[in-house]
């Protein structure tokens, strides 16, 4: 008997050709209506699906290949001579080879179409004679991707079949090509029927393979880079084009997250420089490079080698700063031609990265990983739930822009943590402490190592203040205000710090633990 060959595509990229080469080598082609005219325009003889199921495709395709006659066909067991007898009695013919590839439902999605075409565009049959034949691999060679077909051309001519280890390959490709398609389809439909559903008893997140990282966090760690293809037209940091200099490795694209989060708290001309996902100079100025120069001198020693975000375009002035030293990254929505040449001409590795949609805000869920299992949360994306005058002293207007200037940074530093901050610039940062004190500590350490005053700054702390302590420490050193969330049962007690040392104090209500 013949061997057989299916061929179902939507994508028809070079299915003409593999249907010829099949062909060549003695295989009789079987096709669904569309995929059979194509291949007959191109002079191959094809058997319709309806000819094999004496039924014609019903319902503008919507059945068309769900028949005995071909799921029979897909999953005969060659080895079980009852079942086969089953078959030869109905006229069920034995199918060899399967190619296919589903409804385009992303590519229509992406299109903006209306909600029926959208659902029109969900696959049933396919994904029933691909998950057929995955099934029955030990018979069934499966093909999902047109990339595969050369070379299981190139095995067929070599060995004149599939080898079971490669029908293997192939049909856990192609379990999860279908397990892919239906999570996208389940998380396109959850936000167009505006359920919106965030932590469902049963959670699959459609992911795809961008690129292989060179190594991951260390040399010795495997890692790739995956995006998500339903999160295709929003704020993304995994899409960022990468337009000049080396590759991007994973602690590159950690960095990049944590700057650009922190850089689009701003709307002035903002410059944030992170060293292992940390701020270690922030500034917001009129102009962009004074942004960056400000940023920087609040600590040079730690910005060398960092990762540099601006919220605007990079322009000429800032490129001409910014090849002064070694950096990592320069990260941006965009950056100005001239600037651009500039930069790539100065410096060969730099890497200059344009991130997708910039404007647009986060969306999605927060994700960590724990042995077995995932945490998963929603972004900390909210700033304060009030803002109220604890002490007696009020802030000053121009505290109070410093104080939500390092209440904005002080979100994004890990925990625990301090910052000061004076003229909308931080002064000290003090990241990721075990106790608050050690973090205010840290970050008047590093204000006196680059001769910076603290004379009139304020503070920000991202969670209460357990105990007066760091209150009287900011005192000495000249802190006029404070910003935290409060919520301690010593809170008298650090209000009454404050109010000896004349210190305006705020509660936002919010806290920004950050692990
Ligand atoms: O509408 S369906 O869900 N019903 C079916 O019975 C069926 N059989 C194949 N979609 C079905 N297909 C899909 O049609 C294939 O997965 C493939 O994407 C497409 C190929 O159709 P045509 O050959 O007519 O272009």
């Amino acid at each position: 008997m013949k061997k057989r060959a299916l061929i179902s595509v939507s994508d028809k990229t070079g299915v003409v050709e593999f249907a010829k080469e099949l062909q060549d080598l003695g295989y009789e082609i079987v096709s669904s209506s569309g995929t059979a005219k194509v291949l007959r325009e191109n002079g191959i003889s094809v058997i319709e699906v309806s000819e094999i199921t004496g039924f014609p495709e019903i319902m503008g395709g919507r059945v068309k290949t769900l028949h005995p006659k071909i799921h029979g066909g897909l999953l005969a067991v060659r080895d079980n001579p009852e079942y086969m007898k089953q078959l030869e009695e109905l006229g069920i013919v034995p199918i060899d080879i399967v190619a296919i590839n589903l409804y385009p439902f992303e590519e229509t999605v992406r299109k903006g179409a209306e909600l029926d075409e959208i659902i029109e565009n969900i696959d049933i049959g396919g994904p029933a004679m691909v998950r057929a034949s995955a099934k029955n691999h030990k018979f069934v060679t499966i093909v999902v991707d047109p990339e595969d077909y050369s070379y299981v051309v190139s095995m067929l001519k070599e060995k004149g079949e599939i080898d079971l280890q490669t029908r293997r390959k192939l049909a856990l490709k192609a379990f999860r090509h279908t397990a892919l398609y239906d999570s996208i389809i389940s998380a396109v439909l959850n936000e167009k029927f505006g359920i919106n559903e965030k932590f469902p008893d049963e959670l699959s997140v459609p992911l795809r393979k961008k690129s292989k990282l060179r190594y991951g966090e260390n040399p010795h760690q495997e890692a790739s880079l995956y995006v998500s293809p339903v999160e295709s037209d929003g704020f993304s940091v995994a899409e960022s084009e990468v337009l000049h200099g080396k590759e991007m490795s994973y602690n590159n694209y950690l960095d990049v997250e944590a700057a650009v989060n922190l850089v689009k708290e701003f709307d002035a001309p903002t410059c944030v420089i992170v060293k292992h996902n940390n701020p270690c100079g922030v500034a917001v100025r009129e102009s962009q490079p004074e942004a960056y120069k400000e940023a920087l001198s609040r600590d040079p020693k730690s910005a060398f080698g960092g990762i540099v975000a601006f919220n605007k375009a990079v322009n000429i002035e800032t490129a001409r700063l910014l090849t002064e030293i070694f950096l990592e990254v320069i990260v941006a929505p965009d950056f100005e031609e001239d600037a651009f040449e500039y930069l790539t001409g100065k410096k060969k590795n730099l890497r200059l990265v344009k991130v997708k949609n910039f404007e647009s805000s986060s969306a999605g869920l927060d994700f960590r990983r724990i042995s077995g299992g995932m945490l998963i949360q929603d972004r900390d994306l909210r700033l304060y739930e009030e803002w109220k005058v604890v002490t007696e002293r009020e802030p000053s207007p121009e505290e109070v822009e410093d104080l939500l200037f390092a209440w904005k940074v002080v979100k994004h530093v890990k925990s625990n943590s301090v910052v000061i901050a004076k003229n909308k610039a931080t002064v000290g940062i003090g990241p990721g402490q075990t106790s608050r004190v050690d973090s205010l500590e840290t970050a008047v350490k590093k204000a006196k190592e680059f001769g910076l005053s603290l004379e009139g700054a304020v503070l920000a702390s991202e969670a209460f203040f357990p105990f007066r302590d760091s209150i009287d420490e900011a005192a000495k050193h000249g802190i006029k205000a404070v910003i935290q969330p409060g919520g301690s049962i010593r809170d008298p007690e650090v209000i009454q710090a404050a109010n000896e040392h004349g210190i305006a104090m705020v509660f936002t209500g919010m806290r920004h633990f950050k692990h």
